[in-house]
C-alpha cells in the first residue's frame, strides 16, 4: 500500500503517549495490509456462504464462535456505478458526516487525531433488546492501495461488467484499540476488525481519456466490506445473527445510496 491519503506526516498527539501511539502505526501498517489482500482474495475460496443478494450486492458469511459468541466473518461485495473509490472511502472515513449515514450509532467522539488519515474513534452503538448496549474503540485509517494491486486485481472486477479498466483502490480500515482508556459505563465493548476496500474501474472506451473528460456514468466501484466484530459479552446468538442479516445489508444499501447523492453534483474525485 501506499500512503496515498497522507497529508501531514507528523502525529499531533493529546491523549496518547508516543509510546503508545507508536504502537498503534505498527499495528496499522499490519492489518491494513492485511486487510486490503484479504479483500482482494474474494470469496471463491473459505467455505463463504451466500446470505443476502439483492442485484449486484452479495453477502457472504462465516458461522464461527469464540468462547461461546458469535463472531461470523462477513464479506459483502457491490458493485456501483457514480462514483470512485476514494470518494466512498472518504465519506466513510470522515466523521464529519458519518451520522449522516450511520442509524446504528447514538452518539460518537473523535478521541485522538494521529494525523489527517488516522482517527481513534469511541462510539456508542445503539442498544438493541435484550442484549446490553455496546460501544467501541477503534483507530480508522484512510489509505490508497498501491498501484500495483489494480493490474494484479483486474480480473476481480468479478460480477462487474468485464470491459472495464482498473483506475485506483482505496481502503478504510477500523480496528479496536484500548488505549486511550475510555470508560465503558453501562456498555459491553464489542471488539472489531472492519474494513472497505474499494476499487475504480472506468469504461474501457473511455480508459485513454484524460481524467476530467471522463463522466460519473462512466466509473464503476467494486466495493468489498469485511467485518468481524466480537460482540464483547453475552448475546444471545440467534438474536445477533438475525440482526446481523437484516443490518448488513440495509447499511451498504443506505451508504451507497448516500455517497451516490452525496457526490452526482459535485466534481469527480480520483
Ligand atoms: O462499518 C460500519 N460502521 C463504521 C462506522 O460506524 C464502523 C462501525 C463499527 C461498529 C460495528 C459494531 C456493530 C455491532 C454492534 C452490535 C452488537 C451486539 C448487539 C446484540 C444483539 C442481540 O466500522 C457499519 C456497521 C454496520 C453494522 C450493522
Amino acid at each position: 500500500l501506499s500512503s496515498g491519503a497522507v497529508v501531514s506526516a507528523k502525529p499531533h498527539l493529546s491523549v496518547l503517549s508516543p509510546a503508545q501511539a507508536d504502537d498503534i502505526w505498527e499495528e496499522i501498517e499490519q492489518i491494513t495490509n492485511e486487510q486490503f489482500k484479504y479483500a482482494l482474495l474474494g470469496v471463491g475460496e473459505g467455505g463463504w456462504q451466500l446470505f443476502n443478494e439483492d442485484g449486484e450486492m452479495k453477502m457472504y458469511r462465516r458461522e464461527e464462535e469464540k468462547d461461546g459468541l458469535v463472531v461470523d466473518p462477513l464479506k459483502a461485495q457491490h458493485c456501483v456505478r457514480g462514483f470512485t473509490a476514494h470518494e466512498m472511502c472518504n465519506y466513510f472515513f470522515s466523521p464529519d458526516v458519518r451520522m449522516e449515514w450511520e442509524f446504528t450509532v447514538d452518539h460518537m467522539k473523535v478521541i485522538e487525531k494521529l494525523r489527517d488519515d488516522t482517527m481513534v474513534f469511541h462510539q456508542v452503538h445503539k442498544r438493541i433488546w435484550p442484549a446490553a448496549q455496546r460501544d467501541a474503540l477503534f483507530w480508522s485509517h484512510i489509505r490508497k492501495g498501491d498501484e500495483s494491486a489494480n493490474k494484479e486485481n483486474n480480473a476481480s472486477a468479478g460480477s462487474c461488467d468485464e470491459k472495464l479498466v482498473p483506475v485506483n483502490s482505496w481502503i478504510v480500515c477500523n480496528h479496536s484499540v484500548e488505549v486511550p482508556p475510555v470508560p465503558l459505563g453501562k456498555c459491553l465493548r464489542v471488539i472489531l476488525t472492519i474494513s472497505l476496500t474499494c476499487q475504480t474501474f472506468v469504461d474501457a472506451a473511455v480508459a485513454n481519456l484524460p481524467a476530467d473528460q471522463i463522466s460519473r456514468d462512466q466509473v464503476t466501484t467494486k466495493i468489498t466490506y469485511c467485518a468481524t466484530v466480537n460482540p464483547g459479552g453475552w448475546a444471545p446468538a440467534s438474536v445477533l445473527r438475525a440482526v446481523y442479516k437484516r443490518e448488513y445489508p440495509k447499511f451498504l444499501k443506505r451508504f451507497t445510496q448516500y455517497v451516490k447523492e452525496q457526490t452526482e453534483t459535485k466534481p469527480i474525485l480520483w
